[in-house]
């Protein structure tokens, strides 16, 4: 196939040829730029469960604590837990039946599965933000440093979510 442009007619600007045997999923780099990136290892990962939850009044209310992850609204002070540097944990995420753009900061991670089921193309590849619709898990190694002074924050990326408290700090130690 190819693109169409142009009022005064139509022709090709861009052919694309999408061959379906290959697999949407990078699974290795190139020696030339630096090697290769093999699926996490999720042997004997930690499992911990992410629900992401909107209070009553309205789930688009940008109002503080209307929003909350595991029945905590964001408190700048709290630190909602800690990670092992070097880990891999599972996270089991539970959207409570509504959609949410689920981001986590400091990581790269991979989809598992959604709403328990395999996993779309379009998120087979390393992520940082991942639509949660309705349910997913993830697994994400923590390579990064941050200490419990300057966490990293993992959030819903809807904006009147995140600013209602639908968001959380863990630090990487
Ligand atoms: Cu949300």
């Amino acid at each position: 196939g190819g693109m169409m442009g142009g009022s005064g007619g139509s022709f090709d600007i861009l052919p694309i040829s999408v061959d379906p045997s290959r697999r949407a999923r990078i699974d290795r780099i190139p020696e030339g730029i630096g090697g290769t990136m093999p699926d996490l290892d999720i042997r004997g990962a930690s499992r911990r469960d992410i629900a992401l939850q909107s209070g009553m009044g309205g789930m688009f209310r940008r109002r503080r604590n209307q929003h909350s992850i595991n029945g905590n609204s964001f408190e700048m002070d709290r630190l909602n837990f800690s990670v092992q540097r070097g880990a891999t944990e599972i996270w089991a995420i539970d959207g409570q039946n509504m959609a949410h753009p689920f981001h986590v900061h400091g990581v790269r991670f991979q989809v598992l599965s959604e709403n328990d089921g395999p996993v779309s193309s379009r998120n087979s590849g390393w992520k940082d933000t991942v639509l949660v619709n309705r349910r997913a898990e993830i697994a994400i190694r923590f390579d990064q440093p941050a200490p419990a002074s300057t966490p990293f924050m993992f959030h819903c990326h809807i904006l009147e979510h995140e600013d209602g408290g639908m968001m959380g700090q863990f630090s990487v130690v």
